[in-house]
Parts: C-alpha cells; sequence; structure tokens
C-alpha cells in the first residue's frame, strides 16, 4: 500500500540523479556510510524524522538507512519540500510526506502521518528540526515515550537541528517536561558556525534573487538580528554589492557588526532606508505593523529564521490593512497606507515566501557540502542516542568536541586543505593532546 503523500512520482529519477550529485559534495556522510555501512549502528532505530524534504535531506535519510535504521519522514515546512527529492525517498518504499506549497492543515494532517497513528510503526528515535514533531508527540502522543528503557519500544531520544528548536527542548527541560535526552546537533560549533554562517551567506541572496531578479548591487539591505544566520545574510548581501545596515538587541553583536564594517542601528531608524529587509532573529514580530507604513515603496521584506513570526505577515493579509496582488508563488505584493511625512498616499511593498524561511521557500536551501557538516553531526548523535541513551538524564546535550573537531576532518580534503601536526614539545607547551581537542568548551570560535 502506498505509505506516502508527495506531488509526483514521476519526479523520481530526476531527483536520483540530483541526489547522485549531492552526494558528491557531502563527504562527511558518505564517510559515515564506509565507516559503519557493516556495522549498522542504527540497526533497530525507528526515526521519525521531521526536517526540510530537500536534495541533502534525502542524502542524509540514505545514510541513515544503510547504518541499519528505518524511518518515516516529514518536511518541516509548507515551503520547503524540493518535490523531486520527496518522490525519490517515496520511490524507495520511504514513508514521505512532504510537497511544495502545503497548507497548515496538510502540514498539521503530516504530523499525524509521521508518528503513525495506527501504530504499525513506532518510532523510538525522533530527528527534528524547529521542534513541530517534538511538541506533537510531547503533547499528544506521551505514551510513545513509556517504555524509554526497553530497547526498539518506546522513543528514547530526539536530535534537533536548529536554534529555535533548541530553544524548544531546553524550555521543555527547564519545565521538568523532557521525557528523554536530547542532542543539540545545532551547538556542534560544525553546524552553527558553519550551516547558520556558511549557508546563508550563500543561500540569502540566492532567493532574493531568485524570487525578484533585483539587482543588489548599491541596493540598501537591513538586516535584523546578528547571531549565526544574521551573520551570514549580511555577508551575503555585502558580496553581492548591498550596504549593509545591521540592527541588533545585543550589544556583543552589535559591536561584531559595527567591527565587520556595517552600520548599526535601531530597525526603526533603518526601515525607511532599506531597499531589502531580512529578519534572522528567531524572535516574533521583529518587522511590525507600524514598519510597514514607513518602507520604501518597492521595499523587498523577508525572513530567513525558522518560523513565520518574525514579520507580522498576519496584518499584511489583513485585508483591512493592505491590498494583496500575487505576483508568482511566494511572491506577493502589498499595497499599503503610507504612514510617513509624506502621508496620504498608498505604496507598494514585496513580501516573499510568505514570511517562512525565504533560502528554502524561494530558493532550495544550503549548499550540499555545508548540509554535510551538518548531517554528519545529526547522524554521530542519532548513533550515540540510540545505543547509548540511558547514560543520559532527561536534558539537552551537545556532541563532544572530539566528534566536532571529527566532522570538521571529515570535510577538509574535499576543499584540499590539509593540517599541521604538533610536536610532542607543543603539545606539552599549549597544553593538548597531539589528536586534540584543540580547545576547551568556553571557546568561541
Ligand atoms: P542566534 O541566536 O545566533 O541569532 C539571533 C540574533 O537575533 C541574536 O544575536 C539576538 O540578539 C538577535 N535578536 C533577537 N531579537 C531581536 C530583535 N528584536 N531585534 C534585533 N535582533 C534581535 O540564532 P541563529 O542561529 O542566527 O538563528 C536565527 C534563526 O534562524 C533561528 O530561528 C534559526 O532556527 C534559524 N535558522 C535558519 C536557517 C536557514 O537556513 N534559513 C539556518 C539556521 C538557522
Ligand atoms: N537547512 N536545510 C537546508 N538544503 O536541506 N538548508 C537549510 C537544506 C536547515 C538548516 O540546518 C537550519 O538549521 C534549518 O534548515 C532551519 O529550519
Amino acid at each position: 500500500m502506498k505509505d506516502y503523500i508527495i506531488k509526483d512520482i514521476e519526479l523520481a529519477s530526476w531527483g536520483e540523479k540530483e541526489v547522485r550529485l549531492a552526494e558528491r559534495e557531502m563527504p562527511g556522510l558518505m564517510e559515515l556510510r564506509k565507516k559503519y555501512g557493516k556495522e549498522k549502528p542504527l540497526a533497530g532505530a525507528k526515526i521519525a524524522g521531521c526536517l526540510h524534504m530537500t536534495i541533502q535531506t534525502a542524502v542524509l535519510i540514505d545514510t541513515l538507512i544503510e547504518l541499519g535504521a528505518e524511518v518515516r519522514w516529514m518536511t518541516c515546512n509548507i515551503y520547503s519540500t524540493q518535490d523531486h527529492a520527496a518522490a525519490y525517498i517515496a520511490s524507495k518504499d520511504i514513508p514521505v510526506f512532504a510537497f511544495h506549497g502545503m497548507t497548515e492543515e496538510d502540514y498539521n494532517s503530516c504530523l499525524e502521518f509521521v508518528v503513525n497513528k495506527d501504530k504499525t510503526f513506532w518510532p523510538n528515535m525522533v530527528l527534528d528540526d524547529g521542534g513541530d514533531l517534538t511538541k506533537h508527540l510531547i503533547e499528544n502522543y506521551g505514551d510513545y515515550f513509556e517504555y524509554e528503557n526497553i530497547p526498539n519500544i518506546g522513543i528514547v531520544g530526539i536530535t534537533e537541528e536548529t536554534t529555535t528548536g533548541v530553544l524548544r527542548l531546553k524550555e521543555y527541560e527547564a519545565a521538568g517536561k523532557l521525557p528523554v535526552p536530547a542532542i543539540n546537533v545545532n551547538d556542534s560549533v560544525t553546524k552553527s558556525k558553519f550551516d547558520n554562517k556558511y549557508g546563508c551567506k550563500e543561500s540569502c541572496v540566492d532567493a532574493i534573487r531568485r524570487a525578484t531578479d533585483i539587482m543588489m548591487a548599491g541596493k540598501v539591505a537591513l538586516v535584523v538580528g546578528y547571531g549565526d544566520v544574521g551573520k551570514g545574510s549580511a555577508a551575503s548581501l555585502a558580496s553581492a554589492g548591498c550596504r549593509v545596515i545591521v540592527s541588533e538587541i545585543d550589544p556583543i553583536c552589535a559591536l561584531q557588526a559595527a567591527m565587520d564594517g556595517f552600520e548599526v542601528c535601531e530597525t526603526n531608524d533603518a526601515v525607511d532606508r532599506a531597499d531589502i529587509i531580512v529578519t534572522a532573529t528567531g524572535n516574533f514580530n521583529v518587522i511590525n505593523s507600524k514598519h510597514f507604513g514607513w518602507m520604501k515603496p518597492n521595499a523587498i521584506i523577508c525572513n530567513i529564521g525558522h518560523f513565520d513570526n518574525e514579520i507580522d505577515v498576519a496584518w499584511l493579509n489583513n485585508e483591512e490593512n493592505a491590498v494583496r496582488t500575487n505576483i508568482k508563488p511566494l511572491v506577493d505584493l502589498y499595497t499599503v497606507k503610507d504612514t510617513t511625512c509624506f502621508g496620504n498616499r498608498k505604496k507598494d511593498i514585496i513580501l516573499l515566501a510568505q514570511g517562512r524561511l525565504v533560502n528554502l521557500g524561494c530558493a532550495t536551501g544550503h549548499p550540499s557540502f555545508v548540509m554535510s557538516c551538518s548531517f554528519t553531526n545529526q547522524v554521530l548523535a542519532q548513533i550515540e542516542l540510540c545505543n547509548n541513551a540511558e547514560k543520559y538524564e532527561d536534558k539537552v546535550y551537545v556532541l563532544p568536541k572530539e566528534l566536532d573537531e571529527e566532522v570538521a576532518r571529515l570535510h577538509l580534503p574535499h576543499l584540499g586543505a590539509t593540517l599541521n601536526t604538533l610536536t610532542e614539545e607543543q603539545c606539552k607547551y599549549i597544553g593538548v593532546k597531539k589528536e586534540g581537542p584543540y580547545k576547551s568548551d568556553s571557546y568561541h570560535y
């Protein structure tokens, strides 16, 4: 029986060809297949996954399966699925629930399908991006966690991909409501300092260009938030020739932005000068109803943070506030009242991807190489919790630095990079072992 919901199974062979291409750029995952393909450390793992169903994720799913796991998968965003990637996964008889442009209602149904309420598939591991699946399980399927110490019955661990999902896990932990141990994949250095930063450096401008074809050089861009994603997005816009302004709440990040050469000021003071506005905070309502009326005519607004509440899209979609004209999928023009001193006139502003993460809605997300770093951490985290969950308390952990360094090491040859080796004397002098780890846990990179 067909156990998938996708756009079109006919897209599978195209998906497969792109998966094979991506594999060439994902050395970490391919190395894990070589290292663990025979041993199958994920044998017995039944993973419920909720992460953008892209080509890169298809390579992750293939890796989990090659290491012995069974998986059921759904996308973690209504606009991020690459339909040919989903078709490729479905064509291999892997249950997958993902298609580009689903509704919120469809998304909620997918949450039900992936946990499989008929219970023919009991997940014992969760792999999440943003925490929607974790929340759904904790709030509605508490019994799935009940037999956590019996192998293969009951969920024993959660691994989480992104900053916003980790925030949610920590809230559960603080409230004493985290039912099993969780690994925060995001805070592996080889995840957040690479995917969030160098990934967005490539995919932020890529998305704005694909959506609008706008000339970037010379435009004024405002980036709200200068964490890892903001840093990558600002670098992306600057390298395309934009004049970048940054707004922040954190004095350290604001100082970093200033010393990276960007103007730093309050959102309120920049919003009327920006041709392009990108939110990257993981916070809500950072571009709100008052800002729309101040914006430059034809300003482009988008969000690259995980959830769609960074921009008050609900206000724009209220017919009393704005007239919406759809230009093409995920590009909408809104006619709003000008509330600057010019008053009494209307102006158009352009919203991308309905405020959902623009790089996955209007483009194809991060490139394969950087996702290989992220997903190698994901696989290592799944192996650890699947085999050693009983060693952990119901808390949020990060992978040890040795593994973080290993993930980086696996990706160096692909870039033709080699390492110096410490002499015994040098090891003693700086107090590290020859084989690492080379930094203390408090080092910030
Ligand atoms: P982060 O915590 O490193 O950075 C967020 C920054 O926003 C912080 O420096 C914070 O001080 C700032 N901020 C918070 N509220 C603000 C406000 N009102 N005004 C200005 N600045 C404000 O987080 P991050 O790792 O950069 O992630 C940001 C978001 O992007 C998260 O939702 C994360 O899950 C998501 N993410 C998206 C992608 C993608 O591919 N689109 C990749 C990685 C992470
Ligand atoms: N992300 N995935 C892709 N190409 O599959 N691109 C970005 C991809 C992830 C990234 O790891 C980030 O933490 C998460 O999407 C936000 O939902």
